[in-house]
């Protein structure tokens, strides 16, 4: 054994000294000196240094660079070092850096890093031949492949829930009709969770430049993460579960606040609806049909002349008065802007850009051009204040048409000529400089934080809603993701699935696909699939090419119409239980559709290809999405138990079984054990739901606990405690639902509270505060969201249910529920 250990250390060495001499490549070499400043630990090598940063307990940012560490600054990360302390102890070959919740090694010869649990258990670690190395600009860490090991996560990526085995390159990118495996897309989010051996770890490469990402792709020895050029600098993060990572990686790189409570009703979209009584038919037809709907987008031809801040004279001839129609039947309008400003003498946007010198700029001062839309445009350089200034306060216009919606489109940045921009244009990046190469991935993400912070401000500190198609890290901040020009397939719906779930795993909550799919004609089937999906996906809207059939609900006929009005209307019901999965989210970084590799992360089942695509919605309910061409599917149920939302029937968790799946069921389970909040359904967010909030409490074996949330929806308030929350829990043992007493300074719409039971054993009795409850008649299960829907589902729905109900008033102290 003794014997093995040396023969690999002697290699090891002799590989790096192979390494550094002979080859193209050069990595760190020998550690000469090192010093200790605070939280950082500086190192010097034989060809670069390092700093290392104790940020916090469970995190440790390491940089290195080969000459001189630049300006630290990032667009990404918004939280600084804290100052947890930690422990350098030295040996004769290596330094060990000990916190509360890891231990890394730095080997002095040469100087590679691994990480450790407190218990001493391998995390990750460097590979020992190549460390962190440079290939003329362009820097790599290599990351020893471990036994096991899976990688989920890097956002916006095509492919598999487990990326082992694959690669990836980050280059923001306008894939129209992207296929289900294309790289690159239009996001860069240079973010991994890596787990084996019931251990967890996250890594963040903070550098925008172009990027790979290798995860064993075509060999079995590393990982391995790089960038063209700039510094090497990740943050290691280790905590002991999936979820404390995407706690730490939002740390760092921020929450969303929480978006307006509209924008999490239905949507719809089409490029484009035209003119504005095009518009108000749409709507009316929402109206009519009692399909509830939120809000409506104006795409492309709004303008005048594709001319952004414009209104289209003859289409639009009164926008105000369009939008304010909208307003009263409670429908938001959302508009969509490119960057591109048309090159145009006369065009405000135009004139006063240039004047005030805003866009971006060839090395020779000359204006940098592309085509797109509108002929040749300009483009804004949103790395400078004064641009983002500029064109926030270039939505006043919109805002007072009542504008609340703003859709950041070709931000990746797209033009014509496959979006090629040359390397050279020059951006100012706050005033340090630097060219398209390091600008590009960063481009969206500054798009949006300026069109956030403008609209937010112009708004009255009333939350708009923003939408984007590209960014970078910390996107979540400022906008909702879309992840661009699908296509109406079964493939592609799946595929929409597993890029939701991923770019939850990065971070950004708030996101969706287009539902019916953008290019291509859906047909009535995978119409009705999709949006069923949809009402379980935290970004609700259908959009659709203007090149393909009419795709509203009712377009299909009438079955696929009721279908959609019966899932939308579900969605509605649930809005109380998905508003407080956005506000988890706004505090701790959970996301809203998330991956079972998230509570289930070493069960190996979650990841085959037939269930990988499962997610949880919220903490609750477990969503199985299935192709429009399948009347039977097989679902993968993990630990626990599971009520199907159906039948009501209690299935055992660790278990494969066959769905029915129908086009008007969805295969979509509750854990049982669990509290769901829902509303009566209303026909937008404007309409009030009354003063009843429907309880729904599944018996079930395990623990649970569920903080239901309130607050005005609009405005910004809720940051000063004008909310109110009460955590909401259930208790087996000790036969209670508690909900706690209410925080937050905001009194609750709600007045009564209607408990619905589900799976209780017959004849269970049940008192509050201690006065018994007495069932009340008349009442059915909520979940019946299908009521003018599709004969067959209401066959089947309750008929196994056990309910029981009962009304009673809410007060704000502590409640307890007891049964026996
Ligand atoms: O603005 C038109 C489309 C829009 O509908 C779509 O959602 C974006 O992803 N936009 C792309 C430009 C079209 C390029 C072919």
């Amino acid at each position: 054994m003794k014997k093995t250990i040396l023969t690999l250390a002697l290699s090891t060495l002799l590989m790096s000294q192979a390494f550094t001499q002979g080859s193209l490549s050069r990595s760190l070499g020998n550690l000469t000196t090192f010093s200790r400043e605070g939280q950082r630990l500086l190192l010097n090598t034989d060809y670069g240094r390092a700093e290392l940063t104790v940020y916090e307990s469970g995190i440790v940012r390491v940089r290195i660079v080969k000459d001189d560490f630049r300006n630290d600054f990032s667009y990404a990360v918004v939280a600084d070092p804290g100052e947890a302390g930690y422990t350098l102890e030295e040996t004769q070959d290596r330094l060990v850096v000990r916190t509360d919740a890891l231990r890394l090694d730095i080997s002095r010869n040469p100087v590679r890093f691994s990480f450790y649990n407190p218990d001493g258990r391998l995390l990750n670690t460097d590979d020992p031949a190549f460390g962190t190395a440079w290939i003329g600009t362009e820097v790599t860490t290599y990351k020893q492949l471990l036994d096991g090991e899976r990688f989920i996560g890097l956002g916006e990526k095509t492919g598999n829930l487990d990326r082992r085995g694959s690669a990836y390159d980050n280059w923001n990118t306008d894939n129209p009709r992207y296929g289900p495996n294309d790289d690159p897309l239009y996001v860069t989010i240079p973010f991994y969770i890596g787990m084996h051996d019931s251990l967890v770890y996250g890594i963040f490469m903070d550098n925008s430049h172009r990027s790979r990402f290798n995860f064993g792709a075509s060999n079995d020895r590393f990982s391995s993460f790089s960038a063209d050029d700039g510094e090497m600098d990740y943050y290691f993060m280790h905590a002991p579960s999936v979820a404390g990572i995407l706690e730490q990686y939002t740390h760092l790189t921020g929450r969303m606040t929480m978006p307006p409570l509209w924008a999490l009703g239905y949507q719809q979209c089409r490029w484009s609806y035209f003119p504005d009584t095009e518009v108000l038919n749409t709507a009316q037809n929402f109206r009519d049909r009692r399909i509830p709907l939120d809000v409506i987008y104006l795409d492309i031809h709004h303008m005048d002349a594709y001319k952004i801040f414009t209104w289209h004279p003859d289409r639009f001839s009164n926008p105000a008065k369009l939008l304010s129609d909208l307003k009263a039947m409670g429908i938001h309008t959302t508009l969509i802007v490119d960057p591109g400003i048309k090159v145009e003498k006369g065009y405000e946007a135009y004139e006063d850009g240039l004047q005030k010198d805003i866009f971006a700029k060839y090395p020779d001062g000359a204006v940098y051009t592309a085509q797109v839309w509108p002929g040749w445009c300009h483009f804004p350089d949103f790395t400078k204040p004064a641009a983002r200034e500029w064109w926030g306060e270039k939505f006043r216009g919109l805002v007072n048409d009542g504008v609340t919606g703003f859709w950041n489109d070709m931000n990746e940045i797209a033009s014509w000529g496959n979006g090629y921009t040359p390397h050279l244009v020059e951006f100012d990046w706050e005033g340090r400089k630097t060219s398209y190469r390091e600008a590009k991935n960063v481009y969206g993400l500054l798009m949006s934080k300026s069109t956030y912070e403008g609209t937010r401000k112009l708004m009255n500190d009333h939350r708009p809603l923003i939408l984007t198609r590209a960014g970078y890290s910390g996107l979540q901040r400022y906008t909702a993701l879309w992840t661009g020009d699908n296509q109406a397939t079964d493939e592609h719906m799946m595929l929409g699935c597993r890029l939701v779930n991923s770019i939850g795993l990065s971070g950004v909550a708030f996101t969706g696909v287009d539902v019916g799919g953008f290019s291509k004609d859906a047909s009535p089937a995978l119409f009705a699939r999709w949006i069923g999906i949809g009402a379980f996906s935290p970004f609700f809207r259908s959009h659709t090419h203007y090149d393909t059939r009419q795709a509203e609900p009712w377009a299909y006929g009438e079955m696929v119409e009721n279908i959609s009005r019966n899932y939308i209307t579900l969605r509605y019901k649930l809005l109380p239980y998905i508003y407080s999965c956005f506000r988890e989210s706004s505090l701790n970084g959970m996301p809203v559709a998330r991956s079972l590799a998230i509570d289930y992360t070493f069960d190996d089942k979650i990841y085959q290809y037939a269930y990988q695509n499962q997610y949880l919605f919220g903490s609750s309910i477990l969503v199985a999405p299935v192709e429009s061409t399948r009347d039977l599917v097989k679902v993968y149920l993990p630990a626990g138990e599971w009520y199907d939302l159906h039948s009501g029937i209690k299935l055992n968790g660790n278990n494969e079984v066959i769905a029915e799946s129908p086009l008007h069921k969805l295969p979509v389970y509750v854990k049982a054990g669990s509290v769901i909040p829902m509303q009566k359904p209303v026909q937008s967010t404007a309409e009030s739901p009354g003063g009843t909030l429907f309880l729904h409490i599944f018996y079930g074996h395990n623990n649970s606990s569920f903080i239901y949330y309130e607050d005005d929806g609009t405005s910004y308030n809720y940051e000063q405690g004008n909310f109110y929350s009460r955590r909401m829990s259930f208790d087996p043992d000790r036969h209670e639902v508690v909900l706690e007493k209410a925080t937050g300074s905001k009194a609750s719409q709600i007045r009564e509270v209607k408990l619905i039971l589900h799976g209780f054993p017959d004849g269970t009795r049940f008192w509050l505060d201690g006065e018994k409850l007495t069932a009340a008649k008349g009442l059915t299960d909520l979940f019946n969201a299908l009521e003018p829907g599709d004969p067959h589902y209401l066959e089947n729905l309750h008929k196994p249910l056990k309910t029981l109900n009962a009304g009673f008033a809410l007060k704000d102290a502590k409640m307890v529920i007891k049964w026996e």
